[in-house]
């Protein structure tokens, strides 16, 4: 399977792919207000590529349960200079963690590669279009609900299933509309509406969304589940998010969303000298 984000080609015959979070915001639940000025975010941005990142994720706008939306003008002010000065120190490819249009234009303008959108194209109808003629990489992620509400009452008949059809329509419906599926790739959506035991199943139930075709990216790096399951603070979360990563990878997840880029590399590295991820049989 191939990934194609502008031109560039992401392959999956080597040890899991690792994209680096970086969120030059001041809130974000784990990383908040470290970042908010340019230079220190764009050195943050160059230690993950030294220590193994194969892609960068730039957000502006934090999407933990809660948070309030900010501004198309705002968001392009915090990622813009960051991106900008990211691609003209390395080749590293990146991404622009947003769901408006205004503000991917822009990323991509600086040199984005990539389009990670937590509402999988739907919040801004705009952003397709932006998407489609950059031939942009795009992940599209499910949530239920909305950040500011989505952890109330999540609620499932049958998670897996229901997060497995809701990304294959939406490959399909952006294929009709003239994306290259491609370009495209899925994300179950850890902790955007889902409980503890939601996000347990779809852990589980990662296979089934290998077998959409499309790369899967996973993102459970630190995130509160892991926190309920543990007993552990945010800042105490790298085991668990090792092991969750571990998992992951095994299930068939092909990019892993993290915050710690070196010890999650080491950890795809050996599990690719284990022998995953493998290429499922032929069938
Ligand atoms: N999780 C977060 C943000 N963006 N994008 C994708 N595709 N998948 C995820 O699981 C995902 C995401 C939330 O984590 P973080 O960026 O660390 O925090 P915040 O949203 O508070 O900035």
């Amino acid at each position: 399977m191939e990934w194609r984000v502008r031109g560039r080609v992401v392959r999956f015959d080597g040890p899991a792919v690792i994209m680096g979070i970086l969120n030059v915001t001041p809130d974000s639940f784990s990383d908040g207000g470290r970042y908010t000025e340019p230079g220190p975010a764009i050195e943050r941005g160059l230690q993950m590529v030294r220590e193994g990142a194969s892609i960068l994720d730039i957000g502006g706008e934090s999407s933990r349960p809660g948070a309030e939306p900010v501004s198309a003008a705002e968001e392009i002010r915090r990622v813009v200079p960051v991106l900008a000065g990211l691609a003209a120190a390395s080749d590293v490819l990146l991404s622009v963690d947003t769901t408006k249009a205004e503000v991917a234009e822009q990323a991509l303008a600086a040199g984005a590669h990539i389009i990670n959108d937590i509402s999988a194209l739907t919040a801004d109808p705009a952003l397709e279009d932006v998407a489609s003629r950059h031939g942009a990489g795009v992940v599209l992620m499910h949530m239920q609900g909305t950040p500011r509400t989505m952890q109330r009452e999540p609620s499932y008949e049958d998670v897996v299933e229901e997060v497995a059809r809701y990304l294959e329509e939406r490959v399909r419906t952006l294929a009709e509309a003239g994306l290259d599926p491609a370009c495209l790739a899925v994300d179950p959506g850890l902790g955007f509406g889902k409980t503890v035991e939601h996000n347990v199943a779809l852990l589980r139930g990662l296979p089934r969304l290998a077998r959409l075709g499309r790369p899967v990216l996973v993102g459970a790096s630190r995130k509160s589940f892991l926190g309920r399951l543990t007993g552990r603070a945010v800042d105490e979360r790298l085991a668990p998010s090792l092991a969750a990563l571990a998992f992951s990878v095994q299930q068939g997840a092909h990019i892993l969303r993290v915050h710690d880029v070196k010890e999650s590399c080491e950890v795809a590295y050996l599990l690719a000298k284990f022998g995953l991820p493998t290429e499922p049989p032929a069938s």
